[in-house]
């Protein structure tokens, strides 16, 4: 295994295969042995439609002009382009490499984007050319100016300065499969408190969430799956998502923004039949719907993940948006829990769904370590099949998050209920859950505190009705006869380069912090203070 990277113990290695759990199958390739595969749409957006012929020699050649420019097997590459022909073809030619894509997101910022780059000593960093508010281009120079591994910027649309994307070419190669058990690609976690850490997932454990979770949603060479969330985000890769439709001959339908304005046209004129969303974008599409004028009753199934679903929106969705709800929770580093299609409407509507495979372990654990009966609150943790056992260069801090015994300690507070279904309670660690956006409370203070007017800062989660939760900045002023405002603290962090996102929605000056009894800031005392 690549080094940097935590293997399964042997005697479970070998249980899994043993079980068939993990099996040859590799991610990359395509069912070109379906009948008519060659013609059969594969990727679809607003303008352009890709056959599986098309999309299988289009990955092949960029895989052969990726190899001519000396990529090839473990090289890292951050990978961040919007939803569209391009990323499929990309990280399909990556998997046929043996090259590994590190997907972020479109609103990854300068800094992230150096982190990534330097946390993975990427070779490559791969993004598009400028959306309205970002040049990507310009985060390209400052990215080459502050990391020291990469050899080479990609640019899909106007490279400026840089090589375009589109004049990466070869003949295809006859290249070596990978082996099963090799790592195919790093997610980003979400759930962790400081900057992103990337999750190494093998052909062999991905492949399987794969195979059971399209099994789970009924996926089949009739799904045409809509892409709407960020393809590099677990969620729409593979719950089962982009990768889940194209191994089984169905239809990815991409989207570059979830906007219903865009979403809806697309779902019509493909006939889209599942997507997955975020809370936010629920309440969002719920209120488009009643107006608009396409129809969008092609649409069976909705999958909605990443922060938990209040039962009022959920109420709201079966016949409006799709016929049938689905929550999904789960997680970059593995565990998946969906509630099943033929679920009573009770259970769809009030759990986040139960483990996806009977080979998902998982504890609830209360606080004084006790396994905690059903219905009592306790932290989720999980190994299994699909979970990995480890971050990828971990830090003596990351290791913390994994138990002796293997255990993912999830940092979510959940409920068990009798029949094995979780309610999402809150997190034991410091996550603002913003809509489904993870902004991590420790990355946000080290950026804060870099401005020299503020003593002190805490982030916090505070409740907010679209979002479940909103992002709250609670700052001590350096000179209280100068505080900054909010919009000086967001300027100030779009300066240092972070996403949108992590920019606070509130901002609370205090003259100092209550601590707690051994000296740390106090968030429960913040949050129980901010929330009346
Ligand atoms: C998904 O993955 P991540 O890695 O961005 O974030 C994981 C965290 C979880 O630990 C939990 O705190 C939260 O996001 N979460 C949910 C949830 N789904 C995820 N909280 C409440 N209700 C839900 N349904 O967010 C993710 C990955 C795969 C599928 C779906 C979501």
């Amino acid at each position: 295994m690549l080094e940097g990277c935590v293997p399964w113990p042997e005697p479970f290695a070998e249980d899994y295969r043993a079980r068939g759990y993990w099996n040859d199958e590799i991610l990359g390739s395509l069912p070109m042995s379906l009948p008519g595969a060659q013609d059969r749409p594969a990727v679809v957006t607003g303008t352009r439609t890709l056959t599986y012929g098309d999309l299988d020699r289009a990955a092949d050649r960029l895989a052969s002009g990726l190899s001519g420019l000396g990529l090839g097997a473990a090289d890292r590459v951050v990978v961040q382009l919007p939803n569209d022909v391009e990323l499929v073809v990309l990280c399909l030619a990556l998997l046929r490499l043996r090259a590994l894509p590190v997907f972020a997101y479109p609103a990854h910022r300068t800094a992230e984007i150096v982190h990534l780059v330097n946390s993975s000593e990427a070779v490559a960093y791969v993004c598009s050319d400028e959306v309205p508010d970002c040049d990507y281009r310009t985060i390209a120079k400052d990215v080459l100016a502050g990391t020291d591994s990469l050899r080479h910027v990609l640019v899909a649309g106007d490279p400026g300065p840089f090589a375009a994307l589109s004049e990466v070419d070869g003949e295809p190669l006859d290249l070596p499969a990978p082996d099963a058990r090799d790592v195919a690609l790093f997610l980003l976690s979400g759930g962790t408190s400081g900057p992103p850490k990337l999750i190494p997932r093998t052909h062999a454990d991905y492949a399987y969430q794969l195979r059971q979770s399209s099994r789970l949603c009924g996926f089949g060479a009739g799904t045409r799956y809509l892409c709407a969330l960020p393809m590099g985000h677990n969620f729409a890769l593979a719950c089962p998502g982009v990768l889940g439709a194209l191994r089984l001959g169905g239809t990815a339908v991409l989207a570059s923004s979830p906007a219903p304005e865009l979403c809806f046209p697309l779902i019509e004129s493909a006939g889209v039949t599942v997507t997955s969303l975020s809370p936010p974008l629920v309440s969002l599409w719920l209120d488009a719907a009643e107006r608009t004028a396409h129809d969008i009753g092609s649409l069976e199934l909705l999958q909605v993940g990443e922060a938990r679903l209040g039962p009022v929106t959920a109420s709201k969705v079966p016949g409006r948006l799709g016929r049938v709800l689905q929550q999904v929770y789960g997680m970059a580093e593995g565990l998946l829990n969906y509630t099943r299609l033929d679920d009573p409407e009770s259970v769809a509507l009030h759990t986040q769904g139960r483990p996806l495979a009977a080979a998902d372990e998982v504890r609830v654990v209360r606080d004084d370590g006790q396994e905690a009966a059903p219905g009592e609150e306790g932290e989720l943790f999980t190994r299994g099949p699909y979970t990995v056992r480890g971050y990828y260069r971990a830090g003596e801090g990351d290791r913390t998050q994994f138990t002796p015994e293997g255990f993912f300690r999830t940092g979510d507070v959940v409920r068990r209920t009798t029949a094995g279904y979780f309610e999402v309670v809150g997190r034991t660690n410091d996550v603002v859950n913003r809509g489904g956006e993870k902004v991590p409370a420790r990355e946000v203070e080290e950026h804060l505190l870099a401005d020299p007017r503020i003593a002190s800062a805490a982030v916090i989660g505070l409740p907010h009705p679209d979002l479940g939760e909103q992002t709250c900045v609670c700052v001590v002023p350096q000179d209280v006869a100068e505080p900054p405002t909010l919009r000086e603290v967001r300027a100030g962090l779009t300066d240092r380069g972070i996403a949108p996102y992590k920019l606070p929605d509130r901002l609370v000056m205090l003259g100092r912090m209550p601590l707690t009894a051994v000296g740390k800031i106090d968030k429960r005392a913040l949050r129980d203070h901010l929330r009346d």
